[in-house]
């Protein structure tokens, strides 16, 4: 799973990014835009658990990859923002942080709030850039077909000009009918408006407090985006200091739930994923799935080899593991099933795959 972080400029999007990776990360530079790499361990009391009855060599959690983008200038939109956006093409969804913190703008004027109207903006950068992809293509594929050539492909044709045409009315991509053939032969454009976002309104203190109410002003302006609150800086700042000193000072500004817990279990629900593990002696681990994914395809995240050569998969799901006490008393109890290649894996299940190469 690789998530991108994108907003507008100011917006603390690496501020969130560096709570979530724990300040590691890497900087890439790629033309005018400066970019930033890192990873999200996804926290999962399940894994604890699993790995206390374990006591594995490792344990593994699941990973997101994140990239943060910098936000364009308001003076370089649009035609800028579209080089900035480039960083996050290859991503499969993308985050974005929007401005709920009072302060200065980047031109040093006092910062006006607006998450709504910053996500309009957004939503703007992205169908601009996805128009210019269009029409660079569209370009090549009229050629071809003037030329006759063998490679022109009618269907690319056609399914170019309906999303350039959705695009033309300054729709996002996200919500338009494609046929999976069509579907399939936009793929490789990675178009931006048509990844699945979910929004993360980044709050002081005061907006913290009253989340709720900006989510739900939120939600009737977008009630097909998922949103969540966090306060990156103020968590940034408690993560500095001692350990046992950081509940009180989480409990004091009104943190719930560390961020972390927020974007994740969002995104979750956003980008239709689950969790399934794998454990044993050797290591316990969680891998991400999409829902509706089956079992060959789990084997498939864990290793290639492992999908090839699907067998079966055994099956147990983790509550039904940890009621019982264990493999053994779950498997007596008969609730380790043997499943074949259509089984769509749910979340929780831990997984042996059986598989022949
Ligand atoms: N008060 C307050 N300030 C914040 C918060 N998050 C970020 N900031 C401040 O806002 C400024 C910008 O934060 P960044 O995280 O660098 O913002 P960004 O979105 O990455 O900015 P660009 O990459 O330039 O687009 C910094 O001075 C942060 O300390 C917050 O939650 N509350
Ligand atoms: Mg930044």
């Amino acid at each position: 799973m690789q998530l991108g972080f994108i907003g507008i400029k100011l917006s603390g999007k690496s501020t969130l990014f560096e709570l979530l990776t724990q300040n590691k990360y890497e900087t890439v530079h790629a033309g005018i835009a400066e970019y930033r790499r890192g990873q999200v361990t996804v926290p999962d009391e399940r894994i604890d658990r699993l790995s206390e009855i374990y006591r594995p060599k490792k344990t593994t959690y699941a990973l997101f990859d994140c990239v943060d983008v910098m936000g364009v200038p308001a003076s370089m939109r649009t035609d800028q923002a579209a080089k900035y956006l480039e960083a996050v093409r290859q991503t499969d969804s993308l985050v974005a942080v929007l401005r709920a913190f009072d302060g200065y703008d980047a031109e040093g004027n006092p910062a006006r709030i607006d998450p709504v109207k910053d996500l309009r903006t957004l939503e703007e950068d992205l169908i601009f850039a996805d128009l210019l992809v269009a029409e660079t293509r569209l370009e090549k594929v009229l050629h071809m077909k003037a030329r006759s050539a063998p490679q022109f492909n009618p269907k690319e044709l056609g399914v170019l000009e309906k999303c350039k045409a959705v695009l033309d009315d300054n729709r996002s991509l996200r919500d338009t009918e494609l046929y999976p053939e069509e579907e399939k032969l936009i793929r490789g454009f990675q178009f931006l408006s048509r990844k699945p976002l979910m929004a993360v309104l980044n709050c002081d203190e005061a907006h913290y407090a009253r989340r709720a109410e900006y989510e739900s002003g939120f939600g009737n302006a977008f009630p097909d985006i998922p949103v969540t609150s966090v306060s990156a800086l103020a968590e940034k700042e408690i993560m500095e200091l001692e350990a046992d000193e950081r509940a009180v000072f989480m409990e004091e500004l009104g943190i719930d739930e560390p961020a972390i817990h927020h974007v994740i279990t969002t995104s979750y629900a956003a980008f239709g994923l689950i969790s399934f593990f794998t454990v044993g002696e050797d290591e316990v681990r969680a891998w991400t799935l999409r829902k509706g994914e089956t079992a060959p395809e789990a084997a498939g995240v864990i290793h290639s080899d492992l999908q090839k050569g699907f067998i079966r998969a055994e099956v147990v799901a983790y509550d039904d593991f940890i009621r019982e006490g264990g493999m053994a008393a779950a498997k007596a109890k008969g609730l380790v099933r043997l499943e074949g290649k259509e089984y769509v894996v749910k979340d929780g299940d831990i997984l042996n795959i059986r598989f022949n190469v």
